[in-house]
């Protein structure tokens, strides 16, 4: 039965692409029943966590959904359920057990001697062994298991990212069986509903299990299922209740802490889940979970579903209906693993193509929803979702780019209240990594290498490729100054950016020494993630000190502290930009000329000038842009799915946006699982939201101060329009075009001021209105760039 349904959808595929090949020119309408847009769907239960079960979340809780018949599982997680950290044997936040004096000397001395040194030998000299570093942690697995596996048809299994609703459909014996899952900020709870069209049908016994790396007590009472107990690594405290709650039929507390359901109408099931982590060092404790996960479970079983589930999509849909893209695409009714095996195959309909990538935005920006609210951790490498106890590269938060990019799409996408954990984060990692700066390197100001855990790891560990990123603040710090300029939250600005920019800065002034070469100011040792030789001003590390000593120069200026402006510009004058072109026309990755044409390396971090830098712009330097486009071509198409998401920005930041779309393409073909998770591989999220922030990309850029419409394009998207993308100066953009250019661009001001907006439409002749007055405004224009003066609250209207 089941094989027969698949074969049907492959061949409605192709059918579809018969259609659209003997209509060719024509646009392409298939006589195919158009699909929902915004949803995922199958005609299978999953067997597989990582490909395809079905993510739902609210920042700190996540569950996935594998929908299967007899056996539903639900595996959930918390996140800040981690090993590791204090309590667990050997934990020293990454410090050096004992102090090395002139270790960092000797390195620098050994790299002006020999411009290159083996990343081995300064591992043994600057590195340690890992220990109790820990990994983010699945919290367990729901089962609900019906007495009778049944006979069923019409089996669908799906998520609506419109309404962040996971659901199960089949009909057995003429009856029809739903269930709807979701994951509420609003209530801090998971809810699930399980009905049928007949009464009394509703039978089943849940469970609550979780691996044995833990001590666990499970206990059902008033049909309430408690999971609690101690991770064995570092002792932390975990609690979850489940309330199981029917509409009709009986409910049993089972002696095993399983709570048994028959004949109900229908059933709501209330998930809480909690630690006892606290992101505050050096304990990283807070209290038992037991009250707050018992409030919010009863706080939630007390309201009806209905009220549950409406409080929940106001709420996702406050943030997710900001945006709407349309560039011609229309669903066909194919489950969504279909759909990303047609989109392989060039032949299928442009229109059914374009459906997949507008999906794919949107599932970033749903995922990002789903994985950073406020009052948790930041999303980490899995987002929320994990099933391990012991996760591919922990699960943590990596940040020479992965963390990162992560946020990438956050601003651009509206949606600007999704940094708040990743803000809250990092702020979290200034006193530990004060103690880091002042014992490893004798500096003021913080400092945090190449990765990290919500324990404060702020020190190193010994692999050679990976251990030394002590830039990786100076990259962060990156976020808030673009969340100021985003939003233009002075209070922000003052309260929470400028300091973390300040200490920062204060840390480099410190750390950067005189090139003897040439005199400037370099980052030695330094390391270009994660391949090549130690050296002395590596392009990134330059570049991404010049970004942060930039924005706080910017920061100071703005806020008055001028000593500090005068101070800061003094480094920024005598800073090694890290800006060259080599040999072969190249942008160079090293200071010296080193770059192998051959190299393929996933990290193109010497552009990070282009993206997520400022630096260089093809409007301003268009020399540098172009050897920057010379590198890119070397590294190729190819990559991890982070590496090619990276890609689709690079491209869209060089205004090519064939090339960008060619990497989305790319990402799509060849980087992402059916539940159209990106895969490393392994699954990892940042390549989903770095995808996400590269079609923001293509749209709307804003980075030099500028509001550029459309500068990268991709002629597969000749048609469209756009609605709700951000850009710098508290400015949201909407944008129809046709042929590739703008007929329409409405921009919105969230404060007074000269707003300058670049675009071909003002190659031709247009007008500019105020939605508000109906008004024409004034404007200065200056070649295909206007400059209109805006009041606060007003809509631009250029057609
Ligand atoms: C970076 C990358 C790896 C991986 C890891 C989590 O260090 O170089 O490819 O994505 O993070």
């Amino acid at each position: 039965m089941r094989v027969q349904r698949r074969a049907a959808h492959v061949l409605a595929v192709a059918v579809m692409t018969a259609t659209a090949l003997s209509m060719a020119g024509a646009p392409a309408h298939s006589a195919q029943p158009s699909g929902k847009p915004m949803t995922l769907w199958y005609d299978e239960p999953a067997t597989d966590w990582e490909s395809q079960s079905l993510p739902v979340g609210n920042g700190a809780l996540g569950m996935a959904v594998f929908g299967g018949v007899q056996t539903e599982q639900l595996q959930f997680n918390e996140k800040t359920l981690w090993t590791g950290g204090p309590g667990s044997p050997g934990y020293d936040f990454g410090n050096w057990r004992a102090p090395r004096p002139g270790a960092i000397a000797e390195v620098q001395d050994r790299i002006d001697a020999e411009q290159q040194v083996a990343p081995e030998w300064v591992a043994g000299k600057l590195g340690q062994p890992k220990t109790g570093y820990g990994s983010y942690s699945t919290f367990g697995d729901v089962r609900l298991t019906q007495p009778q596996n049944p006979t069923v048809a019409n089996y669908r299994r799906s998520l609506d990212i419109g309404r962040a609703l996971a659901g199960v459909t089949y009909t057995a014996g003429g009856v029809t069986f739903n269930r709807e899952y979701f994951a509420s900020a609003a209530d801090d709870v998971i809810v699930a509903r399980l009905s049928a069209s007949r009464p009394g049908r509703i039978s089943f016994t849940a469970s609550v299990t979780a691996p044995d790396d833990r001590s666990k007590t499970t206990t059902a009472r008033n049909g309430r299922i408690t999971f609690a107990g101690n991770l064995n690594d570092n002792g932390l405290r975990f609690e979850s209740q489940l309330q199981v709650r029917n509409d009709g039929g009986t409910r049993t507390d089972n002696g095993d802490g399983t709570v048994t359901v028959a004949n109900a109408d229908a059933v709501t099931l209330v998930l809480a889940a909690g630690t006892n982590y606290s992101t505050a060092y050096p304990a990283y404790r807070a209290i038992d979970p037991h009250t707050a996960v018992t409030n919010r479970v009863n706080a939630a079983a007390r309201k009806s579903y209905r009220s549950l589930r409406s409080a929940h999509t106001a709420d996702y849909q406050r943030l997710f209906n900001r945006v709407a893209l349309d560039v011609g695409q229309r669903m066909p009714d194919v489950p969504t693993d279909d759909l990303l095996l047609a989109y392989r195959d060039p032949n299928t309909p442009a229109a059914t193509r374009k459906a997949l990538e507008v999906l794919y935005f949107q599932y970033g920006r749903y995922l990002l929803i789903s994985s950073s609210r406020d009052g948790s951790l930041p999303a980490n490498l899995q987002g929320v979702w994990n099933t391990y106890t012991s996760a591919p590269w922990s699960a943590d938060y990596h940040v020479n780019i992965n963390l990162q990019m992560n946020y990438w799409p956050a601003e651009t996408t509206n949606l600007s209240e999704t940094t708040r954990p990743l803000f809250d984060y990092v702020d979290s990692l200034v006193p530990p990594g004060t103690e880091t700066a002042r014992e490893m390197f004798g500096n003021r100001g913080w400092v945090v290498h190449n990765e990290t855990t919500p324990f404060g790891f702020t020190g190193v560990h010994d692999w050679p490729t990976a251990f030394w990123f002590p830039e990786a603040g100076a990259w962060l710090a990156q976020h808030y100054y673009e969340h100021y300029l985003f939003t233009r939250d002075a209070a922000f600005l003052r309260e929470r950016a400028y300091p973390v920019m300040r200490s920062l800065s204060q840390f480099w002034f410190d750390e950067l020494v005189e090139d003897p070469r040439d005199g400037k100011l370099v980052v030695s040792p330094s390391f270009s993630p994660e391949h090549g030789p130690f050296s002395a001003g590596a392009s990134m590390s330059q570049q991404i000190v010049w970004d942060l000593f930039t924005n706080t120069a910017e920061a100071a200026t703005a806020l008055g502290d001028k000593a500090f402006a005068a101070e800061v510009r003094g480094y920024l004058d005598r800073l090694d930009p890290g800006l060259r072109v080599g040999g072969w026309g190249q942008l160079q990755e090293w200071k010296a000329d080193w770059d192998d044409p051959n190299n393929d390396h996933r990290h193109v971090s010497h552009l990070f000038a282009l993206h997520p830098g400022r630096q260089i712009t093809p409007q301003e330097d268009p020399a540098l842009v172009e050897a920057a486009r010379v590198s890119l071509t070397a590294r190729g198409d190819g990559g991890t799915g982070w590496s090619k998401a990276w890609k689709i920005n690079f491209w869209a930041r060089l205004l090519d946006g064939n090339h960008s779309h060619l990497m989305l393409t790319e990402l799509l073909r060849n980087s992402t699982l059916t539940n159209l998770w990106d895969t490393h591989p392994p699954f990892q999220i940042d390549g989903n939201f770095g995808a996400t922030a590269g079609v923001a990309e293509m749209l709307v850029q804003s980075h030099r101060g500028v509001v550029d419409v459309l500068p990268a394009l991709p002629d597969f998207w000749a048609t469209g329009s756009v609605e709700g993308l951000r850009a710098r100066g508290d400015v949201t953009v909407d944008i129809d075009w046709v042929n590739g250019v703008p007929t329409r661009i409405a921009l919105e001001a969230g404060r007074a001021g000269p707003l300058t907006v670049s675009s071909e439409l003002f190659d031709g002749s247009f007008t500019v209105v105020d939605k508000r007055t109906g008004k024409r405004v004034p404007f200065q224009r200056d070649g295909s760039e206007i400059t209109v003066d805006a009041a606060a609250g007003h809509t631009y209207v250029v057609r």
